[in-house]
């Protein structure tokens, strides 16, 4: 029988309150885990992320000078990579971002503003989450352009280490490639894969995700570029994946989605991706040799699944 999948926009309600252990309790490697203010002010952030529905605004939240202080710390340290380090994508929106989003050293932008530019330029969005979703209720996210996004940030001790995602990683890290058509018909591709799939090419899928909106790297010229979020939101990787440090392959979806990686280390090999469409017809072409007895597409103008 076929796993359930969400059919309509609406269906990602369904995953408001379904997250993995980070949603309330912290392990007890999180450096804001013996904090109990930081606790309860990350509890008051994901309650807004539980109670939010589809077709409302995503609640403002008000970043407290604290708050402020530790993205301007992130902030100032990526942007300076980001010139020499970050593929063409990136570079070029950004300055778009600071111009219409708010984005500054001095401020957090506001998902609502991000997701408003973003849905303009090629219809992603943002969804509030309260942590990490399961790899198939993520990835199902991506097939409707909804991408899950955190709202709290991580603990001001450690303002370059973070052992789950927060808004620096999605607003400096994920959010400039969705501005990108090509990135963003990729991601698509990857989500409507995940649609229905069997929990082993969900395994698979995620892998591709994690070498590749994670931690991909592109050829750019004669140049290789990063970006990959988990890259580009990381002052010392991004520096370090393009050293001649780490080992480089093509992206190949059929090899990719066999590697194995490790989660809490740098990279030991890093997937070059050709272009955007390029990795998009790849993921396709791969989609296709998956076990599913159907094919799905989406239709935009009723943001809903259609199964053939
Ligand atoms: N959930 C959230 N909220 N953010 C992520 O970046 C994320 C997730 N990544 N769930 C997923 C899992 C990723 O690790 C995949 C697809 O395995
Ligand atoms: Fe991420």
């Amino acid at each position: 029988s076929m796993p359930w999948f969400p059919r309509r926009k609406y269906d990602l309600d369904t995953f408001a309150d379904k997250v993995l252990e980070m949603g309330e309790e912290l392990d007890a490697d999180h450096p804001g885990a013996l904090d109990p203010v930081y606790r309860a002010r990350r509890a008051e952030i994901t309650r807004l992320a539980k109670t939010h529905r589809h077709g409302y605004p995503i609640p403002k939240v008000k970043y407290t000078e604290q708050e402020i202080e530790t993205w301007g710390t992130v902030f100032r340290s990526l942007k300076k990579l980001f010139s020499t380090h970050a593929c063409r994508e990136h570079q070029l929106v950004f300055p778009l971002l600071e111009k219409n989003c708010g984005y500054s050293e001095n401020n957090i932008p506001q998902l609502e503003d991000v997701s408003k530019f973003l849905k303009d330029y090629t219809g992603f969005t943002l969804r509030p989450v309260m942590g990490l979703l399961t790899s198939r209720d993520f990835l199902n996210g991506l097939a409707f352009r909804v991408f899950h996004s955190t709202q709290y940030i991580r603990h001001h001790s450690k303002p370059h280490y973070t052992p789950e995602p927060d808004v620096c990683h999605e607003l400096l890290g994920h959010v400039p490639l969705f501005c990108d058509p090509d990135f963003a018909d990729f991601s698509q591709e990857i989500g409507l894969a995940s649609l229905g799939a069997s929990d082993n090419d969900i395994e698979k899928l995620s892998t591709i995700y994690w070498f590749t909106v994670e931690f991909g790297l592109c050829r750019q010229g004669n140049d290789i570029r990063a970006y990959g979020a988990g890259l580009l939101s990381s002052f010392g990787e991004l520096e370090y994946s393009l050293t001649d440090k780490p080992e480089k392959r093509p992206f190949d979806p059929h090899k990719t989605s066999e590697q194995k990686y490790i989660v809490t280390e740098y990279q030991p090999i890093y997937f070059v991706a050709e272009s955007f469409k390029d990795a998009q017809q790849k993921v396709r072409d791969f989609s296709n040799t998956l076990d599913r007895p159907f094919s799905v597409r989406y239709n935009p103008y009723t943001e809903s699944i259609e199964v053939l």
